[in-house]
Parts: C-alpha cells; structure tokens; sequence
C-alpha cells in the first residue's frame, strides 16, 4: 500500500531530499526520507501519548507546513483517520466539522488570533485542543538520522485513512471517507499513467487540505521516492521564474493558476518545454488558455478530472494526444461510462449524460451518512458524480457542465445553498438565490440575487462582509444585486439558468 512504498523509499533512500519548503522569508528547509520517517515516527508516538489509537480522527487546520505533513503521515500510520481542514474556515464552520467528525486531537494554528478556536472547548469526544505555531515541531524533540524504520502499518485497504469534507447541494456537508486502498490504487494509477520517477522534482504550490495538493501532487512525488518543492503561496512571477531554472519536472495547477502564469508572461515567450508533467485540474481548463499556454510556454497542458469522493478518475494522455477541451480517458483501475441520469441507463458514445465511476479508488461513502451514500451510488456501485458528459468514440471524454447546482472558483468548490443559508440568516433578506458568473480569472465568481423584506434597506458590501464573518471568505459573494422577484418555473423552483443569463 502507500504507506509501505514510502517505508520501502525511506529506507532504502536515506539521504535523498523527500521535501523542501520554500518559506515566505527567503529561507529553505530541506527534509531527507530518512528525516522524514523519522519525524513521522516521532509524531506518531506524540499522537498516541495524546491517547490517539486505530480509527480516531485527527483534525488539522494548520497552513501549508512541515508539520501538517508530518502529522498528516504519522495519523493515517497510526491507522487513525486525518481531518485536514482549510485554514479559511472561520470558527463557525470548524464548530460543525469539529462536531461532525468528534475528533480525538484538534491541532490548530496558535499563530492566528488568541481565543480563534475556544468555540470548539466542550465538544463531543475533543480530548486535545492544540495549538502550534507551523514553524516549529516542538514535539519532535532533538531529530537524530533514523537507524532503521521499519513502523507497524496497518494492513487493511478497506480501513479509513482521511476524511475530506464536500458539500451537497441540499445537505450539509458530508466527510467522503478515503480508505488506504483508495489512496494506494489512486496514487499506483497516476504512477503509470504519468510515468513518475524518482528523479523528478515537483514545484508543488498548491494547497494540501485537498485531494489535488495532498494526494495527486505529494503523494505521487512521495510515492515514488521523488523530491516535492513545497511552496506556501503560489506568487505567479516566483513561480514562472523557478521553472525556468529547469530544475522542476513536474508542476501541477488549477485554472486561476495556469491562468495567472500565462498572464504574468505578458508578451513574453517562455520556454518551458524541459517539464517533463504539467497538468490542470479541478475546473474546466478554458480553450483559449490551453493554446494561449501552449504558444507562450511551447508546454501542451494535460488536463484530468477528479473529485474528492474519488481523487482522480480520467486523464488525457501523457504520450498520446491531449485533446483541448476534453479530460481524457480513465486511468488504470478506473471505470467510467455515461447515463442518463434519470435511469442511470448506459448512453451511446457522443450523447451527453451524466458520468458515472467505479472502482477501488472510490471513497467508502460518507461519514455516519448512509442515506447520502445511498442516494450517491446506483445499486451497482458506479457512484453518481454529478458531472454531466460526454464519451467520443476513441474514448475521450469530454465534460459538459454540471447536473448538480455547483459553483467552482479558483479550483474550490462551493455550494451555493450553503451560501444562501447564510445569507438568509441577514434580517434584510426575504430571498435570494447565489449564482456562478464567469470570470477569466477565477472560472467562475459568486454572485448573490436578494429580495430584500419590506421596508429594510442593507448595502452590497453590508451583504458581503455578513457572509465573510460566517463562511470562508472564498465562498463569500463577490456582487450582490437587489431585485423584485426571481425568475421561477411552475413549481415555483427558482430558475438559476435564467438568472445566470440576466446577470451575468
Ligand atoms: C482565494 N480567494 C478566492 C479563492 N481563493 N476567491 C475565490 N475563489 C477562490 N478559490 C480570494 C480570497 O478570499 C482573497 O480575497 C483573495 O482571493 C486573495 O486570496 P489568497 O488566498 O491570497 O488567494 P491566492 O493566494 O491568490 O490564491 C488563489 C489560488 C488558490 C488560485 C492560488 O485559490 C488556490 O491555490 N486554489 C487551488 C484550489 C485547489 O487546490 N483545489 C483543489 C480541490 S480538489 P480577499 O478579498 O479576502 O483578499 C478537487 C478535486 C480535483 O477539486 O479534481 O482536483
């Protein structure tokens, strides 16, 4: 399993880089394997001093760092379940992770304001509620070179691993649970897919409390034995500037980043054509930008698509054509086909439907939600993605927007009932509706519709900065408008199709 290909790599390459953390202030801290088994080693015995045995959670929010990659490692080795969660969550949103998944250990980040997590005090099951500054390890003690490491790992595929929140369109947000066999038949998959060496180097500037940075770009570097560049905040110019040092092989982005890079080119041409992998995931990659990047970088973008409840699923290829617009073809051990949604009936190649998926690399169901799992998985196992899509003859596939109501900004997901209930919380507002507008940059913006009750009056950027004190701020609308009425059909459903035309 993956855990045992990184005790195989720990051992038997010591000495090699594993990580490099570029850190804000210039200054670069080099982690060896040998280093690496040694402090996830050391945190897996601090884990179990704090009374963490098989199947607790362990719920991290901690910014982009050593040690969330250390406890990351020590807790799924350990057999317990990792709960990473985004640093932008505010603490009303942590009360309901931290509430849902009972967590043994909280670990948070002690550099954000004093009492920012002392709303989690008293829950269900929270026996640690830690604090660390990202910069130290204070748990590790004096690190000495490891001698040998040879960790008892669990062994099981079907135990969980990770649980990594989504939200649903009508519920509240579901913990996708991610097995070891999940995660080691996804990270094997990608291996052959993309051809993974040891000797590649992986700028790797995305967030890690995600399946795309946590899984897809460090485990597949871990995986095989590789060095992963780890930078905190992607900077585009910093990152245009590093990859022409031709050190790097592999770079993995979303949209907004691409796009960010191929703007910060200007009229520049640069060539980046010694990468050996760079890939595009978690939005649609837009048409002009892959020729736009193909002409200024001479680098054809691969682009893929995953989902949390799966990590990766379809792939273009890495040696053959990787066709505009498509996402490829499903990566080994991947099934995927195209229904109609209604009847879950497999449709011919070139109709559009919604795509479905099976295989081991698909997530045990969602945390203490079986009727969620149910409604997810047709009584076949193929799991309902939500996608909707199209299959052409030679095997590409081609994604045609969402049957789910679902809104992507800068790669992150958010649904927008989960906006909309809040901001029906705001005692101004009758109504609303929450819409994704496009946008060059971000894919797509958030975008809120009011009814305002009679006689109240409140302001776009009132609105917006209510939304910011109890969502993350990326899920916060970007424009507010006040209307009348909205458009609904005869069961009085609102039209989101019909608004998005009007205002968008
Ligand atoms: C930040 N902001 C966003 C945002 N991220 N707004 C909309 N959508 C987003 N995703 C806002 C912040 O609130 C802030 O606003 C301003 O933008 C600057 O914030 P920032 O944090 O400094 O942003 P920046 O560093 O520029 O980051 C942008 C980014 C980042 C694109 C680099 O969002 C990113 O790394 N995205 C990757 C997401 C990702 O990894 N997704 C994978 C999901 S897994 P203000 O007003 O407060 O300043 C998945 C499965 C799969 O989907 O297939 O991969």
């Amino acid at each position: 399993m993956f855990l045992d290909t990184l005790a195989h790599n720990i051992t038997t390459n010591p000495d090699k880089p594993a990580l490099e953390l570029l850190a804000d202030d210039g200054s670069t801290e080099i982690i060896t394997y040998s280093e690496l088994g040694n402090r996830t080693t050391r945190t897996a015995q601090y884990l179990k001093s704090l009374g963490v045995i098989e199947g607790d959670r362990v719920a991290v929010q901690l910014p982009k760092c050593m040690p969330f990659i250390y406890l990351h490692l020590a807790t799924v080795q350990l057999g317990a379940i990792f709960l990473p969660l985004n640093p932008a969550y505010p603490l009303s949103e942590l009360s309901y992770f931290v509430n849902d998944a009972e967590p043994r250990v909280f670990i948070g980040d002690a550099t954000k304001p004093a009492g920012t997590y002392g709303g989690l005090n008293g829950i269900n099951g929270l026996d640690h509620l830690i604090t660390l500054d990202p910069n130290t390890s204070v748990w590790l003690g004096e690190v000495e070179k490891l001698e040998s490491y040879n960790p008892t790992l669990p062994t099981d595929p079907d135990q969980i691993a990770m649980m990594l929140y989504t939200s649903g369109t009508t519920s509240r947000p579901k913990g996708a649970q991610i097995t070891h066999g999940n995660l080691t038949t996804n990270i094997e998959g990608l291996h052959e897919a993309w051809g993974w060496q040891n000797d590649d180097v992986i700028l790797h500037v995305l967030p890690i409390f995600h399946v795309h940075g946590l899984i897809v770009a460090l485990h597949g570097a871990l995986h095989t034995g590789a060095t992963a560049v780890m930078m905190p905040k992607f900077d585009a110019d910093t990152v245009l500037d590093l990859l022409q040092t031709k050190r790097f092989t592999v770079f993995m982005g979303v949209p907004t980043i691409h796009r960010r890079l191929y703007n910060a080119a200007g009229d520049k041409t640069i060539d980046l054509s010694h990468m050996r992998l760079m890939t595009s995931g978690s939005d649609r990659l837009p048409d002009d930008l892959f020729f736009g990047y193909q002409k200024t970088f001479n680098y054809i973008l691969l682009e893929r698509y995953g989902m949390t409840e799966t990590g990766m699923n379809l792939s273009n290829p890495y040696q053959a054509e990787r066709r505009v617009g498509s996402v490829g073809m499903p990566l080994p051990g991947v099934s995927a086909r195209i229904v109609n949604p209604e009847t879950d009936e497999p449709l011919p190649d070139g109709e559009v439907g919604e795509v479905q998926i099976k295989g081991a690399h698909v997530c045990k169901g969602y945390w203490r939600q079986p009727e969620k799992t149910a409604e997810a998985f047709t009584e076949d196992s193929w799991l309902r993605t939500g996608d909707m899509g199209v299959r052409a003859e030679d095997g590409y596939f081609t994604l045609k927007g969402r049957a789910k109501d679902l809104i992507i900004t800068g790669g992150l997901n958010v649904y927008p009932p989960e906006v909309e209930l809040v901001l029906m919380e705001h005692p101004a507002v009758a109504a609303c509706a929450v819409i994704g507008c496009p946008d060059p940059e971000w894919g797509e913006q958030i975008t809120a519709a009011l009814i305002l009750k009679d006689g109240q009056t409140t302001t776009e950027d009132e609105i917006i900065t209510f939304c910011r004190e109890h969502l993350a701020s990326y899920k916060a609308p970007r424009r507010v408008l006040f209307v009348e009425s909205f458009p609904q059909n005869a069961l009085g459903k609102i039209q989101k199709a019909k608004l998005r035309e009007t205002f968008c």
